[in-house]
Formats: C-alpha cells, sequence, structure tokens
C-alpha cells in the first residue's frame, strides 16, 4: 500500500518538476535594447543566456511513513512575468549606437554575402569590450544554422534574467546547477537563499527503515519512460531557446515596424522598398539584428517607411546588415543596378586608360558642368545610424589630417562645417560644391545626429578637386569642373583616389566592391554626370528620360535626388554601379550623354 502510494508520490513530484521546469510562464529573456539607449562599447552581442532556470526551492521530503500527507495538487504556473519595459519609441534623432570601431567580423552564415564588416585598421584604444559570450549565446544570425545553444545555463546568470524571488522551482536541480552560498544554505541558481523552513525540510532525511520496499521492474520502467520524456523536454526547450534568439528586437521597434509596413503596403509608393519587402519577407526579417551592432529591419527601411516617394528607400545602418538582411537587399540591388544577381561578383577595382575620354561637348553648347565622384567608407567604422559622436569627428581629424598630405593641383585646405560662416557654407551649395542640408531621407535614415559634428568639405584652391566627409558616406572623393572635358575630370578623379587609398584603408566587399550606405552606391560607387541644357529633349521630361533610360542614365534635378531642374538645367548621370568596372561606369555616361548631344542636335 505505502509503495504505490510512494510511487504515485514521485510520479507527481516529476511531473511537477516537468511542468515547472519547462512552463512558459519563465521569465523571458531580456529582449535586447535595439535603441534609443547608446551601447557603451560595441560590444560583440550580448550574453543572451537560455532561460535561466531557477534553481528549485527544494522538495518537501516525504513526510514520515506514518503520517500520509494530502496528495499535493500540481503547482500553479508563476504568475507571468511583468514584460520588459518598451525602449522610447525610435526617434529620428536616436542617440547614438555603440561608441568603438567594429570588432573583427564576427560569422555571417555561409548563405549570407559575405559582407565585409569594417575591420578597425588602426583600433583606436577602445574600453575592453565585454569578455565575448560564448558563442551558443550569440544570436541566431551569427550562429551555424544547426546546433542550438547549449542548454547549460549560466552560472551567474545575467540580472535581467533573473527570475523573481516569487518564482521559485519547486523541483531540486542537479547540484552542478546550484551553488552553496557562503553560509553554507542551499540556494537556487541566482544566489537566492532559501528560508529556514526549506532548509530543514531540504536536509530532512528518511531513516533507511522507513523507506518502502519498490518493485524494481515497474520502478525501472517507469524512470525509463519519465527519463525520456525528461530528455524530450530538454530538447524542447533548446529549440525554443534557440528560436527565442531570432526573437532579440524590442517591442517599441517592432511595434514602430508594423505600424510603418502597413502605412507603406496601403501606400502608392513606387519605391524599390514597397516593391520587393512582401510580407512573408517582412516578418522573417523583422526580429533580425546585426550581430555587432544589433542593428534591426528598421534602421534598415525607416527612411522609406517615412518617405513614401523614396526611389529605392533603404540603407545599410553597417556593413553586416547587407548579409543579415541579404534577403531584401538583394533584389533591390538587382533591380536597381540593371540585373546585378545575388549570385554575382562585383568585378575589380579598374579605372582604364583615363585617356581615353574626350570632351562630351567640345563646342560648349549644351554641357555646364562635368562632375565625377567616387563614395568610400573607412574601414574600422559603421555607417551613419551606428556612428557616436566621438566616432564622426575622429574620422573627421583623420580625412583633414590625411588629406592635409596632398600634393600638386590636389593640394588643398578642410573645412569643418562646424564654426563654417553660414553666407560661407551656403555659397558653397549654390555653387554645388557642398552638400545641402536637412535632406528628409538621410534625416529618416538616422544620418543627421550630432550635425555638423564631424562634417566638412576639403578642396583644393580652383575647387575642382574636393571630398565631402561624413555626409551620406564617410567620404565623397570628387573631380569637378565647367564645361564638357570628362577626360581631364576623370584623370583627377583617379588620382586621388589612388593617393587617398595609399592614406586610408577602405570597407571593400569580395562579392559587393566598395560598401556603401545606400545600396545604390555600392560597387564601384561612381557618379559621373553633367549639368545640362537639352530644352528640345527635356520639352518632354517622360521622353527625355525614355532617351536616358535606353543608355543606363539617370536624369535628375539640378540640386541631384529630389530636386526639381533650374532654369532647364538637368543632372544627367549614370545610374548603376555594380557589376562593372570604374572605367565603363564612366564610359556608360560618356556614350550616353553624346548620343544625347546628338538627339538634341537633331530636333
Ligand atoms: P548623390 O549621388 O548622393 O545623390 P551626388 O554625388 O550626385 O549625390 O551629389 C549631388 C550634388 O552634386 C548636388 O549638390 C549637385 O548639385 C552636385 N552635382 C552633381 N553633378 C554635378 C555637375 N555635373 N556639376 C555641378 N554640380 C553637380
Ligand atoms: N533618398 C534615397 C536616395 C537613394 C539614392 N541616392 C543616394 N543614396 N544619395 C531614395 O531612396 O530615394
Amino acid at each position: 500500500m505505502f509503495a504505490l502510494w510512494y510511487l504515485t508520490f514521485a510520479v507527481d513530484e516529476i511531473r511537477k518538476r516537468l511542468v515547472w521546469l519547462f512552463s512558459s510562464n519563465k521569465p523571458a529573456n531580456k529582449a535586447i535594447e535595439n535603441k534609443p539607449e547608446p551601447k557603451a562599447t560595441p560590444a560583440p552581442a550580448p550574453a543572451v543566456a537560455p532561460t535561466p532556470v531557477v534553481a528549485p526551492k527544494p522538495a518537501p521530503a516525504p513526510a514520515p511513513a506514518s503520517k500520509p500527507v494530502a496528495k499535493p495538487s500540481t503547482p500553479e504556473p508563476s504568475p507571468p512575468p511583468k514584460p520588459a519595459p518598451a525602449a522610447a519609441a525610435v526617434a529620428p534623432a536616436t542617440p547614438p549606437k555603440p561608441a568603438t570601431p567594429a570588432p573583427a567580423k564576427p560569422a555571417v552564415p555561409a548563405t549570407a554575402p559575405a559582407v565585409v564588416a569594417p575591420k578597425p585598421a588602426t583600433p583606436t584604444p577602445a574600453a575592453t569590450p565585454a569578455a565575448t559570450p560564448p558563442a551558443a549565446t550569440l544570436p541566431a544570425a551569427t550562429l551555424p544554422a544547426a546546433t542550438p545553444p547549449a542548454a547549460t545555463p549560466p552560472a551567474t546568470p545575467p540580472k535581467a534574467a533573473v527570475a523573481s524571488a516569487g518564482d521559485k522551482m519547486p523541483i531540486p536541480l542537479p547540484k552542478s546547477l546550484t551553488e552553496a552560498n557562503t553560509n553554507g544554505n542551499a540556494t537556487n541558481g541566482n544566489g537566492v537563499i532559501h528560508d529556514d523552513l526549506d532548509k530543514k525540510l531540504f536536509d530532512a532525511q528518511l531513516p533507511a527503515s522507513k523507506l518502502p520496499k519498490i518493485d524494481k521492474d515497474a520502478s525501472q520502467s517507469f524512470i525509463k519512460g519519465e527519463a525520456n520524456a525528461f530528455v524530450q523536454s530538454i530538447k524542447e526547450a533548446q529549440q525554443a531557446g534557440t528560436r527565442k534568439q531570432d526573437t532579440m528586437v524590442d517591442a517599441a521597434v517592432l511595434a514602430k515596424l508594423e505600424e510603418g509596413y502597413a502605412k507603406l503596403a496601403a501606400s502608392d509608393s513606387k519605391s524599390l522598398l514597397k516593391k520587393y519587402l512582401t510580407k512573408a519577407m517582412f516578418d522573417n526579417l523583422k526580429n533580425k539584428v546585426t550581430p555587432t551592432f544589433k542593428s534591426t529591419l528598421l534602421d534598415v527601411i525607416q527612411s522609406g517607411l517615412e518617405n513614401h516617394d523614396s526611389g529605392c528607400g533603404i540603407y545599410a545602418p553597417d556593413a553586416e546588415a547587407y548579409g543579415v538582411f541579404a534577403d531584401l537587399f538583394d533584389p533591390i540591388i538587382e533591380d536597381y543596378h540593371g540585373g546585378f544577381k545575388k549570385t554575382d561578383k562585383h568585378p575589380a577595382s579598374d579605372f582604364g586608360d583615363v585617356t581615353t575620354f574626350g570632351n562630351v561637348d567640345p563646342t560648349n553648347e549644351y554641357v555646364i558642368s562635368t562632375r565625377v565622384r567616387c563614395g568610400r567608407s573607412m574601414q574600422g567604422y559603421p555607417f551613419n545610424p551606428c556612428l557616436t559622436e566621438a566616432q564622426y569627428k575622429e574620422m573627421e581629424s583623420k580625412v583633414s589630417s590625411t588629406l592635409s598630405g596632398l600634393e600638386g593641383e590636389l593640394k588643398g585646405k578642410f573645412y569643418p562645417l562646424t564654426g563654417m560662416e553660414k553666407a560661407v557654407q551656403q555659397q558653397l551649395i549654390d555653387d554645388h560644391f557642398l552638400f545641402k542640408e536637412g535632406d528628409r531621407f538621410l534625416q529618416a535614415a538616422n544620418a543627421c545626429r550630432y550635425w555638423p559634428s564631424g562634417r566638412g568639405i576639403y578642396h583644393n584652391d580652383n575647387k575642382t578637386f574636393l571630398v565631402w566627409c561624413n555626409e551620406e558616406d564617410h567620404l565623397r572623393i570628387i573631380s569637378m569642373q565647367q564645361g564638357g572635358d570628362l577626360g581631364e575630370i576623370y584623370r583627377r578623379l583617379t588620382t586621388a583616389v589612388n593617393e587617398i587609398e595609399k592614406r586610408v584603408p577602405f570597407s571593400h566587399d569580395d562579392r559587393l566592391g566598395f560598401l556603401t550606405f545606400c545600396p545604390t552606391n555600392l560597387g564601384t560607387t561612381i557618379r559621373a554626370s553633367v549639368h545640362i541644357k537639352v530644352p528640345k529633349l527635356a520639352a518632354n521630361k517622360a521622353k527625355l528620360e525614355e532617351v536616358a533610360g535606353k543608355y543606363n542614365l539617370q536624369v535628375r534635378g539640378t540640386r541631384g535626388e529630389h530636386t526639381e531642374a533650374e532654369g532647364g538645367v538637368y543632372d544627367i548621370s549614370n545610374k548603376r554601379r555594380m557589376g562593372l568596372t570604374e572605367y565603363q561606369a564612366v564610359k556608360e555616361m560618356y556614350d550616353g550623354i553624346t548620343e544625347l548631344i546628338k538627339l538634341e542636335k537633331s530636333l
């Protein structure tokens, strides 16, 4: 009789343990704060410990045989923990993300393009980053596809994951998972000391003579069955834990994503973002973060969510985003760059024979000015949304000192935007030498924080060679002059890029080429443009765009993207920058403009 009672009691105890151990009401891991709190250091992904299993409140020892106790009911699952406090809504001017250059490139699953996270070229003496958490706790984005992380909870789980006292598990864990505190009391894995009664119960032992005689065979098969069930439950917990690691995006970010996506879906936007971000893709990407800077899908698409008139609508907050969010970047890149597939590889840099280009308008009838620029990202630094004010200033200082070494026609001076007289600044903008301020697309992409800190322009005396610092890209290297002498302008640019690359290592990806903030500028990053008047062709803007499109040319307003032509002056340039060399991109512009001028003459 007693044996049956004890067996029932034992089964019930084990069942209770299993119920508690895997009840879903245990406290979840604290979601990683994506924004807006600045992170102290660009920690490698924080230790996302599996939900720590709180060591149990020792089960009451079976009462002495003489006093059968009432059958304990299955314990009520502990009350659901309070949801983690939602981070403040992501505001455009969110404070910085991590403070120091990205650490060495974290592993990225083979399926993603091997985007090279910028390697610190000369790493600044950063605060010692937190010890890299065991691989098993890195977010899924950097975990090899298969193995779920080990279920072994850390000896001292992070504070945020510590269950509250009310969640004490009523079932003793193996000793290995509990830690005795200094005064010898039994404690749970979080150092919570049981009260005295628990201790007495925990220490109470039945005398051997009182232990029930149990049918060995029955107990063996029972224990085997329970043990298998227990192991299965552990495996399920592991899978659940792995799944949880994908869910590392803050509730406020998710809410903003859902709201923005719904509005975009309902809009008549013609952006590439709307064209390619399907609901299924959105749901698949919305919980992902980049391993080093924990950039989210919101960081990638917020500009396009806020500006439905975007042409593209997305930016890469850091280099790893091109890999983590490749499902979205790849089709947009393919569409924008005229067919650069995710299996394609950008060719090696080749500026070709710079003497082959002449003047696109030798009689100076149509072309007012010609400009060739390329973008560069400095190794060791993420893109705008992840930069701190200190990094902006550090980069400005490096650019200024690097360029101060240039000689000959490239010799010039760096002019920080900070402190620049408004009249001087406006004149430079009006003369098309300096970038404009307040670009709403860049603002929505978090590219204008701390403005004007770290921003500036370098130029030679003639303003035919200029370098923008930290506008949209870390650097824009520009060669320009009045008239249509593309050959001279291109030669000057090529010389400048080669000179600067001797002094500054730039972020370059084996598949994507030179990395930039906007995917429309990847690869060669070259835009060769003319300011041109073609009044007959422009009489019908749609016709002008149609003809230009045949030559892979892009027609824009006088001040570039999203601006109108002033006095009939259009900015016409090569559209694609990937899947061809620098030389080929400029040739595409040279040939197309030559054809447009021929056509204008023929009308
Ligand atoms: P993005 O490609 O990032 O849109 P651009 O490199 O086209 O920016 O630079 C845009 C700025 O360069 C605008 O201020 C525009 O007026 C100026 N610009 C572009 N092409 C020319 C040109 N051929 N002559 C003079 N200014 C130009
Ligand atoms: N506002 C962005 C610009 C895309 C291309 N131009 C750049 N990167 N300067 C858009 O999506 O329209």
